[in-house]
């Protein structure tokens, strides 16, 4: 197998890293001719092997040559793969990288073409480490994918881990699992992400993403994170940070996804923005989405520096607005007597909000989510809301009770994606369920709404109507016209006909061909639709005569009676007892006798 190569080495290693996606309710990849973002684990993974490569890990006389594929936005062809690996000569390693459990389907089906031609591969990401983090043992379908000769990487690839797996390829000898479950690696100073341009041309093209920290501090149960990533900040330095921003900026992407789940429990947060804060001040024209709790706010300085750094966007775990959910979630960090404060205060900084909401806890029920969902609109000065079914994701601690209870989860992990009911719930029906889910979609972005949304960003100076209602218009369009969750969209669905999940039969021909043109034609018109729709709307609110005055419950400064008259605080499961706490702190806050402050039994 070795060959001389064109750079003068004596042997060629290839390490082709794979970001899978999954596949649609008809067997066919999700893919788009532009995807929103580029990959932020294909990055990571590519700028470690980048270092590995510089390191000379095989030797000085083996070429180690990188190659990376976004399947989101580009369609992967194994045959051509392995063919350009063969015409080219020397051994390799096939990585199918950052794999969620709704990709793990499709990863063992890409897999399973290599593995066929005898080249090695090894699949990392959640799915392999929430599975190793949470199970006794290995589900049945990672077994069965182990038996067939694929490889796991478990645990997280940073400290020179990849090192190993390269010189075990090389060797043809890759171990059937590498796991680094139980050694967390510090992230300073190691290798920053990176990813060749070509990538970012296949994305929306000026955003890129950017890891400044691992780890959350709390236990939601829903959550993987804590799991895979623990509980202890783990950091970026801001020298790193600069480094990926001026990388990125010189090849024009200028807006960053910073992907920490919990940024504001980044323990080095403030050095972090005060570097961005630096960046601006020199004159880059960068900007950042970050993700954060619903407590941040309480930070000081929080919400300041990141107006001053440049965040634009923050998603916010709102999640629920039933205290006595949250907490069955263990979700107590929540409160959702700091919503309305939180919200108005991003708002004053010029921030889109995004909340995410999961639907599915154990007290709700259809009517109690589609009443939820007008007292958010009535009372929190929210932009988009996005919508999940409660899901027990592989590596939470909710799907780990559940297995151990034999409780009955959907066996097709295909459709763990949040986007799929995949298990049962305890006061709705399956169907219920569902059509609450989509109900709750319909019942936030009405046009009716869509207006409200604009007026009060209209009413805003540091607002921004046109970008609100894009993002808008995104999230609708995706929902009602695509059958996938905005975070998975993108622009111009790919289908082909032979790249179908294993197992499905190959449509023919005239059957495939003519369904797609019909669904485009379907679509086209739906979007045009909506798109004409909203923009009347737009025109017609930034043209209101009274559009500075406009107000509403919602964006008005907190009244004194407030307490006593939000449905937010009256109508929710909890949401009296969630008060009186928040009463009883305010009066220890205050330095008034805790007996002082009635707290009514129902909240002892
Ligand atoms: C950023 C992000 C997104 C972005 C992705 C865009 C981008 N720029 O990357 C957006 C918002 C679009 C998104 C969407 C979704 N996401 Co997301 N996302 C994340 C997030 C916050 C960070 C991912 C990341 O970059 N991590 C850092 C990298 C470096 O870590 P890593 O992937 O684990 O990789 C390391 C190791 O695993 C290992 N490794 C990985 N692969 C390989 C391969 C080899 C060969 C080797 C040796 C090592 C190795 O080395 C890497 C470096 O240490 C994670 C949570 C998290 N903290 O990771 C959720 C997360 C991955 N997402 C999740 C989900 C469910 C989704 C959605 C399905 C949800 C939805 N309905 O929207 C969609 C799917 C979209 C898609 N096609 O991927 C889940 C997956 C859980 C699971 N068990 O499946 C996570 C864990 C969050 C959660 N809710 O629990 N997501
Ligand atoms: S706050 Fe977010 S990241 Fe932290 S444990 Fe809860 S869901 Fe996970």
């Amino acid at each position: 197998m070795l060959s001389p190569t064109a750079s003068g080495h004596s042997a060629l290693f290839h390490f082709v890293m794979i970001k899978p996606t999954h596949y649609d309710d008809d067997g066919y990849p999700i893919q788009w001719f532009r995807s929103a973002i580029p990959s932020n684990t294909l990055a990571c993974l590519n700028g470690l092997a980048e270092d590995a490569c510089r390191r000379q890990v095989l030797g000085s006389d083996v070429e180690i040559r990188l190659d990376t594929y976004d399947e989101t936005n580009r369609r992967v062809r194994p045959d051509r793969i392995i063919r350009k690996i063969r015409r080219a000569g020397g051994r390799v390693l096939i990585g199918l990288v950052g794999v969620q459990s709704n990709q793990f389907p499709r990863a063992v089906d890409l897999a399973r073409q290599f593995i066929a031609a005898g080249l090695p591969v090894c699949i990392g990401g959640f799915h392999v480490s929430g599975c190793l983090a949470m199970l006794p043992e290995m589900p049945s379908s990672m077994r069965a994918a182990q038996e067939a000769g694929i490889s796991f990487f478990a645990g997280e690839a940073e400290h020179c881990r990849l090192d190993e797996v390269f010189r075990d390829a090389y060797a043809g000898a890759l171990k059937p699992l590498y796991n680094h479950m139980d050694d967390l690696p510090s992230l300073e100073g190691e290798p920053a992400s990176f990813l060749p341009s070509k990538h970012v041309r296949r994305t929306s093209g000026s955003l890129s993403s950017i890891d400044l920290g691992r780890g959350c501090p709390y236990q939601c149960s829903f959550c993987t994170i804590i799991n895979v990533q623990g509980r202890k900040s783990r950091f970026r330095t801001p020298e790193d940070l600069e480094k990926i921003v001026r990388e990125n900026y010189a090849q024009g992407i200028k807006r960053f996804f910073i992907t920490d789940d919990n940024f504001a429990r980044n323990k080095h947060w403030e050095p972090l923005f005060d570097r961005m804060i630096e960046l601006v001040g020199e004159g880059l024209k960068i900007g950042f989405t970050i993700q954060v709790d619903t407590m941040c706010h309480r930070i000081p300085h929080f919400i300041d520096k990141a107006a001053k750094a440049g965040v634009r966007r923050v998603f916010i775990g709102l999640e629920n607005i039933n205290p006595d959910n949250l907490i069955g979630a263990k979700k107590r960090q929540n409160k959702i007597t700091e919503y309305r404060t939180m919200l108005q205060m991003w708002r004053e900084a010029g921030a889109i909000t995004y909340a995410g909401y999961i639907l599915g806890f154990p007290g709700d029920t259809k009517d109690s989510i589609l009443r939820d969902i007008e007292i958010i609109k009535r009372e929190l000065p929210l932009d988009i809301l996005e919508f999940f079914f409660l899901t027990p994701l592989p590596g939470s601690e909710d799907h780990k009770v559940l297995s151990q209870k034999g409780v009955w989860m959907d066996p097709d992990i295909n459709k763990y994606d949040l986007n799929h009911r995949v298990a049962h719930h305890g006061k709705m029906s399956d169907t219920e369920w569902e059509e609450a889910y989509r109900a709750a979609w319909q019942a936030y972005y009405t046009p009716e709404h869509l207006r409200t949304i604009l007026r009060r960003i209209a009413a805003n100076k540091l607002g921004r109507p046109k970008t609100t209602l894009s993002t808008i218009l995104w999230f609708t369009l995706m929902i009602a016209f695509e059958g996938v969750h905005p975070l998975e969209g993108g622009a111009l669905r790919l289908k082909f006909r032979r790249d179908r999940r294993h197992g499905l039969p190959i449509e023919s021909p005239l059957a495939f061909y003519s369904r797609i043109a019909r669904e485009t034609l379907v679509k086209l018109r739906g979007y045009w639709t909506v798109y004409r729709r909203a923009r009347r709307i737009l025109d017609e609110v930034l043209a209101a005569p009274d559009r500075w005055t406009y107000t509403d419950l919602a964006i008005a400064p907190p009244r004194e009676d407030e307490l006593e008259t939000l449905d937010l605080y009256h109508a929710t499961s909890g949401g009296e007892a969630a008060l009186a706490r928040k009463r009883r702190d305010d009066a220890i806050r205050s330095g008034v006798h805790v007996e002082a402050a009635a707290v009514p039994p129902a909240a002892a």
